[in-house]
């Protein structure tokens, strides 16, 4: 971000590790610090108390220009698009903000190794 109106999507303002895209995307500001996570990790328990994993993204509501791909990998090398990540909906906030819910479809102890990253970016018209 710079003071003439051109935005470095790559650069971050505030220092805070979050670039001006993930800022935009999930709502936090790019000019203050932010101490909490936009990720939150959880356990969901299923039908016979099987647990899955499941994420939580906040994302801005109306931030339309954005895409957003979520992508799973059970080495950290090769990735592909998350199959085995059921979207299970979205709660608003209250705050211009909503909660993306996904779940694993793999129970958590039959499951290897699963690493799951979101992938932010522009929208290309
Ligand atoms: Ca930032
Ligand atoms: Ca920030």
């Amino acid at each position: 971000m710079n003071f003439h109106d051109i935005i470095n999507l790559a650069g971050d303002f505030d220092g805070d590790g979050r670039n001006e895209i993930f800022e935009f995307a999930t709502g936090s500001d790019p000019t203050e610090i932010e101490l909490s996570s936009p990720i939150l990790i959880s356990f969901d328990q299923g039908p016979k108390d099987i647990l899955f994993f499941t994420l939580t993204l906040i994302l801005q509501i109306g931030a339309d220009e954005i895409d957003i791909e979520l992508q799973s990998s059970t080495d950290l090398k090769n990735w592909i698009s998350a199959e085995s990540v059921q979207y299970l909906g979205r709660i608003n906030n209250g705050n211009g903000t909503t909660s993306a819910q996904f779940r694993s479809t793999s129970p958590v102890s039959t499951s290897a190794s699963q690493f799951i990253q979101f992938i932010i970016s522009e929208k290309r018209l």
